[in-house]
C-alpha cells in the first residue's frame, strides 16, 4: 500500500513538473525582443509619391494597380507578395483640401478585393468597404472632393472575411491630405527628407511566404517576430535636419505598439489620425493600435544615432494575457542617423490649428456599442443588416465598451471623432486630436462625439469595426447609413461588383 502511494506520488510529481515546465516554457518563449540585436543594415525605403494627372476641370487622377509580385526582403529571402503599382505596399497619394480626386483602381489579382480610404470623409459608395468589391480583372473608379483638414490617412483592402490576408500580403499605402493652415506652419514638410512616412508592420516568414499562424493563446490574432518599416527590415535613415517629423502608421494586422526612443527622449506629438492638434504635446511614448496614426516631431543632435523603439505596450492586460497578446514584446524599429552638421529648423510653433472637433453638448442622440470577441452588440456582421441610421448634419454620442478579456479597438468610417471621455476620465493628450480609430483595453470604455456630414445615401452603408483584422474578418463589424432628416434606411443592395 505504502509502495503504491509512493509510486502514485512520484507519478503526480513528474506530471506536475512536465505540465508546469510546459506552461513555463510556453510563457517564457511567447515574448519577443529585437532590442539591441539589430544591424540596421538596410536603408529605409520611402514609398514614392504617386504620379497624378490633372484634368482640365482640375480633377487629380491617380492609378492604383493591385498585383502580385515577389520581394527580396533580405538576402536570400524572396517572398510572394501583393502590392499597389509594385511588389509590396503602394505609393503615397497626396492631395489638397478642396481638390476633386479620382482613383482608377485595377484589380490584377486572381481574387476580388476592395480599396478602402481609411480616415477619409467621402460618399459611402466611394468608401471601398465590403460593398464595393472589385472583381479580378475589374476596374473601380471612385471619385470625391477632398473636404477635410490636413492629415495622414491610408488605404488598404476591406473585403469581408479576407481583410487580414489581403493587408498582410502587402496591400497598404498612405494618403496624405494638405491644406492651407498646415502648409503655413513652420513644420518639417520635405517628404522623405525631414518628413518621413513610416508604415510599421510586424512580420514572420515561412519559406517564400508570410507566416499566418497565430501563437498559442494569441487571441488578438497574428503576431510577428520582427518588424519592418515601409517594407524594409532592419532599416536606418540618415537625416540632415534638427527637427524631423515622423508620420507613424500602425499597418499591422493585430499588434499594438508603444513607440518611443532608445534613450527615452521626449518628442512632440503634433497630430493624430485625422490631423494636427491644437498645440504640440510633449511625451516620451505614444501607443498605436492597428489602423491608428500619429505625427511626431523629434529633435536630433548632430552625429548621433537613435533608435525608434516599441516597448511596454502593456495594453491594460493581466500578466498572462499581456504576454500572449504581444504586450511584453520589445522591438527596435528604425535607426535615425544624424548628419555631422544639421540644417537648423525653425522652432516648433506653440499653436498649430484651431479647434474643429464636435462637442458632446451638440449631440442629439446616444448609442452604445459593446465589443466582445467576434461580435458588436451581441451580433456578428451581416451584409444585409443596417445597425444604425444617422441623420446627416447631426452630432451623436457613441459609447464604446470593451466587455471582453482581450484588447480590441474601434474604427468608424467617414468621420473624425472627438474622444470626450476615456475610461471614465478626460482623455489623455494623445487622444485629444481628431481620431477615427481608438484602442480599448479589457473593461475599457470611450465616449465619442461624431458629426455625420453625409452626403445621405440610405442604401449604401459605412462600416464600424474592430481593426484587429482577424477579429474584423470574424464579424466584429457593423454598418451605418447616413440619411436626410425624415428619411429611412433602405435595405442595402447586394454588394456591387466592378467587373471588366
Ligand atoms: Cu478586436
Amino acid at each position: 500500500m505504502r509502495r503504491i502511494l509512493l509510486i502514485l506520488t512520484g507519478i503526480a510529481t513528474v506530471l506536475a513538473l512536465v505540465v508546469g515546465g510546459g506552461v513555463t516554457w510556453i510563457y517564457t518563449s511567447a515574448d519577443v525582443s529585437t532590442v539591441g540585436t539589430m544591424d540596421f543594415d538596410q536603408e529605409l525605403s520611402i514609398p514614392p509619391l504617386a504620379d497624378a494627372t490633372v484634368e482640365a476641370d482640375g480633377t487629380r487622377v491617380f492609378q492604383l494597380d493591385m498585383r502580385s509580385g515577389k520581394k527580396e526582403f533580405e538576402p536570400g529571402r524572396l517572398v510572394r507578395t501583393w502590392g499597389f503599382n509594385g511588389d509590396y505596399l503602394g505609393p503615397t497619394l497626396r492631395a489638397r483640401r478642396g481638390e476633386q480626386v479620382r482613383v482608377r483602381v485595377r484589380n490584377q489579382l486572381e481574387e476580388a478585393s476592395t480599396v478602402h480610404w481609411h480616415g477619409m470623409h467621402l460618399p459611402a459608395s466611394m468608401d471601398g468597404g465590403p460593398h464595393q468589391m472589385v472583381d479580378s480583372g475589374g476596374t473601380w473608379t471612385p471619385e470625391w472632393k477632398v473636404d477635410q483638414a490636413a492629415a495622414t490617412l491610408w488605404y488598404h483592402p476591406h473585403p469581408h472575411g479576407a481583410t487580414e490576408s489581403h493587408v498582410r500580403k502587402g496591400l497598404a499605402g498612405m494618403f496624405l491630405i494638405d491644406d492651407d493652415a498646415s502648409s503655413a506652419l513652420p513644420l518639417p514638410h520635405d517628404y522623405g527628407v525631414n518628413d518621413l512616412p513610416l508604415i510599421v508592420q510586424d512580420v514572420k516568414f515561412s519559406g517564400d511566404r508570410f507566416a499566418t499562424g497565430r501563437g498559442m493563446f494569441a487571441d488578438v490574432g497574428f503576431l510577428g517576430d520582427r518588424t519592418m518599416v515601409n517594407g524594409t527590415l532592419a532599416p536606418f535613415r540618415e537625416v540632415g535636419d534638427e527637427l524631423v517629423r515622423l508620420r507613424l502608421l500602425n499597418a499591422s494586422t493585430a499588434r499594438v505598439y508603444n513607440f518611443g526612443f532608445s534613450d527615452d527622449r521626449a518628442f512632440a506629438l503634433i497630430g493624430t489620425d485625422g490631423g494636427l492638434l491644437e498645440q504640440p504635446a510633449e511625451m516620451n511614448s505614444v501607443q498605436l493600435s492597428p489602423g491608428e496614426r500619429a505625427e511626431i516631431v523629434v529633435r536630433m543632435r548632430a552625429g548621433e544615432r537613435v533608435q525608434l523603439r516599441s516597448a511596454n505596450a502593456g495594453m491594460g492586460l493581466d500578466f498572462w494575457s499581456r504576454r500572449f497578446s504581444g504586450g511584453d514584446d520589445r522591438f527596435d524599429i528604425l535607426e535615425l542617423r544624424a548628419a555631422t552638421t544639421l540644417r537648423p529648423s525653425p522652432p516648433l510653433p506653440t499653436a498649430l490649428v484651431s479647434a474643429r472637433l464636435p462637442e458632446a453638448s451638440e449631440s442629439v442622440r446616444e448609442r452604445t456599442f459593446t465589443l466582445e470577441f467576434g461580435k458588436i452588440n451581441g451580433q456578428a456582421m451581416a451584409m444585409d443588416r443596417i445597425d444604425a441610421t444617422v441623420t446627416r448634419g447631426t452630432v451623436e454620442t457613441w459609447v464604446v465598451r470593451n466587455e471582453d478579456g482581450m484588447p480590441h479597438n474601434f474604427h468608424v468610417h467617414d468621420v473624425q471623432f472627438a474622444v470626450t471621455e476615456y475610461g471614465g476620465k478626460a482623455p489623455p493628450a494623445a487622444l485629444r486630436g481628431p481620431k477615427d480609430t481608438i484602442f480599448l483595453p479589457p473593461g475599457g470604455s470611450a465616449t465619442l462625439a461624431l458629426r455625420f456630414d453625409g452626403p445621405a445615401d440610405p442604401s449604401t452603408p459605412y462600416m464600424f469595426h474592430c481593426h484587429l483584422l482577424w477579429h474584423e474578418d470574424l464579424g466584429m463589424m457593423g454598418q451605418f447609413v447616413v440619411v436626410d432628416p425624415g428619411q429611412e434606411a433602405a435595405p442595402p443592395a447586394p454588394a456591387h461588383h466592378s467587373g471588366h
